[in-house]
């Protein structure tokens, strides 16, 4: 099912055509109301006039998230706080958190780009979903709460954690949908299996998963463990929250909503756009806000896009998956890892679980990159030269991937703690 065929349809003139009124309106709207917006707009000496069509875009100033950052709690909001009905914040690492805001008409569209994404992962009105992502100022439970009201699902609100209790009410409800992090799900599988109960027989059919990266080799993990088709969905608590991008079930690209979500992207040292098929950093601008509407928000994830017509009937264009954060790379000997292709290496050996840890030190000025690995009980039991084998294919893979070598630490099933949300993937002790 496609929830807004017009625009998810669109022909490419009469989408930059949308694109374009929208931008204008945007572009006036911000310069009015925002005086941040207005002092980027004046130190680059660009003015409302002088965007006449999304073509126009370049000429706009970027926003980085310490912009968020500086102007907390409320400085880039373009409403005043008693038009605001909602405020969601992201918690970062460092610094201030990132608070957001949305108007009525906010939470209209942030429930129309998640019932989009919804339908476009195959779900349809009269299916239950089990929302697993947690609710509260995290976007992910709400989110997936608000567009699944949208397009008229049942709607089981469990949030995140107490899993046992999702596996009873998952079997006694049987939900089609369950919406959780990737790791989360398989967390799920596993304390099912610990149970006694088969996780390939649950009543999900359709997966959507999203809020961390995770690689195809996740996927097919999960697939083959909970017996479901396993879709991506993308979004950023800064844009709207969930429902920015979602996959169909053809599986081969994000689909962005770019009637409301406008996307750019471009090579992050030079700041100039990328030819589709290359990657880069995304960049989005928020079209139709009105609370915190942001101008060429820097997202840091990396993604390549194509603007061919997918199998399903979508133009809506597809950003691949988010194959690392232009922050979140770490460099070890002078060469960039991202988790995203740890956990490829790992998963293109039998016998491996994708439970892992990166951990990165530095002893006598030399960094060292070690990954703890979870195998079975199985590979413990069995004689050292299989667990000396299976060490040795897991460092063949990882040099072949990242072009170097890391010291590999077989554990135990459970010894890397366990995420209900996000996954923790990297523990980098130099900056310590
Ligand atoms: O994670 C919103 C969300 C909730 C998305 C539920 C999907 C499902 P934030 O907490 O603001 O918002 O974190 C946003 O998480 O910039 C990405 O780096 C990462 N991220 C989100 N979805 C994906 C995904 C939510 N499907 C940041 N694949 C983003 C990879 C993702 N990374």
């Amino acid at each position: 099912m496609i929830f807004n065929e017009k625009m998810e349809c669109a022909g490419k003139e009469e989408l930059k055509k949308i694109q374009s009124e929208r931008l204008v309106k945007l572009v006036d709207y911000v310069y009015t109301n925002s005086s941040v917006y207005k002092s980027k707009m004046d130190k680059l000496g660009v003015k409302p006039s002088d965007i006449k069509s999304i073509e126009d875009i370049s000429k706009l100033p970027f926003t980085p998230k310490d912009d968020l950052r500086d102007a907390y709690p409320f400085g880039l909001f373009s409403k005043d706080i008693k038009d605001v009905a909602e405020i969601h914040v992201s918690s970062g690492t460092t610094g201030n958190p990132t608070v957001v805001g949305y108007t009525k008409d906010d939470l209209e569209l942030w429930s129309e780009g998640v019932a989009r994404s919804i339908a476009c992962a195959g779900g349809n009105k009269g299916d239950m979903i089990q929302v697993a992502y947690g609710y509260g100022l995290f976007t992910g439970g709400l989110g997936l709460h608000y567009g699944a009201l949208k397009l008229g699902l049942t709607i089981m609100p469990m949030s995140s954690g107490q899993t046992k209790r999702q596996i009873k009410l998952m079997q006694d409800f049987k939900p089609r949908i369950l919406a959780c992090t990737p790791s989360y799900a398989m967390y799920i599988a596993e304390e099912m299996k610990e149970m006694g109960l088969d996780p390939r027989k649950s009543s999900w059919e359709i997966g959507i998963f999203g809020a961390e990266p995770w690689s195809e080799g996740m996927r097919k993990s999960i697939e083959d463990s909970l017996g479901l088709i396993a879709t991506d969905i993308y979004g950023l608590s800064e844009i709207s929250g969930p429902g920015v991008s979602q996959e169909c079930t053809y599986k081969e690209g994000l689909h962005i909503w770019s009637d409301v979500f406008y996307p750019e992207i471009i090579d992050p040292k030079t700041d100039k756009p990328v030819k589709d098929g290359e990657p880069g950093e995304l960049v989005i601008t928020t079209l139709t806000k009105q609370a915190i509407p942001l101008l060429r928000y820097r997202t840091r994830d990396i993604v390549t896009i194509t603007h061919e017509k997918c199998k399903c009937g979508r133009t809506a264009p597809r950003t691949s998956k988010i194959t690392g954060r232009t922050d979140d790379m770490i460099v070890v000997r002078g060469i960039n890892v991202f988790p995203t292709q740890v956990e490829y290496a790992l998963l293109q050996v039998e016998d491996i679980l994708p439970n892992y840890l990166i951990v990165v030190d530095r002893k006598e000025q030399m960094d060292c990159l070690e990954v703890w690995v979870e195998v079975d009980e199985k590979v413990f039991s069995d004689e050292m030269k299989a667990m000396a084998d299976l060490k040795q294919k897991i460092t063949k893979s990882i040099e072949n991937t990242l072009g170097i070598g890391a010291n590999i630490k077989l554990v135990e099933r459970k010894t890397i703690e366990r995420s209900e949300g996000k996954a923790k993937r990297v523990i980098d002790k130099r900056s310590l």
